[in-house]
């Protein structure tokens, strides 16, 4: 396993702290130096490879099909691929993870499962504010769906882990399925 690809795929509502996991993922898979580690960052993802999508199911698909198939391909390339979208619909998810099988890569579903109040609570851009204000529509997890997992390989929740915390979960899941 050492040496075949895999995608590492973070999915949560918003605020639920997949972004900062990935980034400590990203940082300590590349100190360990054997493989390439490329971050699909969210914010980059929207902006480039996602440009002009919105928040319709539709585009929320085909922004987590564009993301697990680019995920996908580092990975047939033997990188590590990592992403982190909220990708709130199961068969997306499905779809990003048979993409990778596909690719003779592994694949790594780690649902970031911090309850939706403390997501809230959060709010660090003020977006669940402005959904409970009406001010926005289609807010994951307000008024739009987001499908539990109910086959994620692994679960972690920042209400009860520190983001260090959480990113050692991963690194001893990998260490134990042989990944790192
Ligand atoms: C959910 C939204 C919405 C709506 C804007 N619903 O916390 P953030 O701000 O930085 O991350 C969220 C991001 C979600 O984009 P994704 O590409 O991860 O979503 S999906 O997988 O569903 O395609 C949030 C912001 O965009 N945002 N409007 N209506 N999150």
């Amino acid at each position: 396993r050492r040496h075949r690809g895999l995608v590492i795929f973070l999915t949560g509502l918003s605020g639920s702290g997949k972004s900062t996991i990935a980034r400590g993922l990203a940082d300590v898979l590349r100190e360990q130096g054997d493989r390439t580690i490329t971050l699909l960052d969210g914010d980059v993802v929207r902006r480039e490879l996602s440009a002009g999508l919105g928040f319709s199911k539709a585009d929320r698909d085909l922004n987590v099909r564009r993301i697990g198939w680019v995920a996908a391909e580092i990975a047939r390339h033997h990188g590590v691929g990592i992403c982190c979208p909220i990708a709130p619909y199961a068969q997306a998810r499905a779809t990003a993870r048979e993409m990778a099988l596909t690719a003779g890569a592994g694949f790594l579903l780690v649902h970031v499962a911090t309850p939706l109040e403390v997501c809230e609570q959060r709010d660090r851009k003020g977006l669940y504010a402005r959904a409970r204000a009406g001010l926005l529509t289609g807010m994951t997890g307000i008024d739009d769906p987001y499908e539990e997992p109910t086959d994620a390989d692994l679960v972690v929740d920042t209400s009860d882990l520190t983001i260090d915390e959480a990113v050692e979960s991963v690194l001893h899941h990998l260490t134990e399925t042989g990944w790192v």
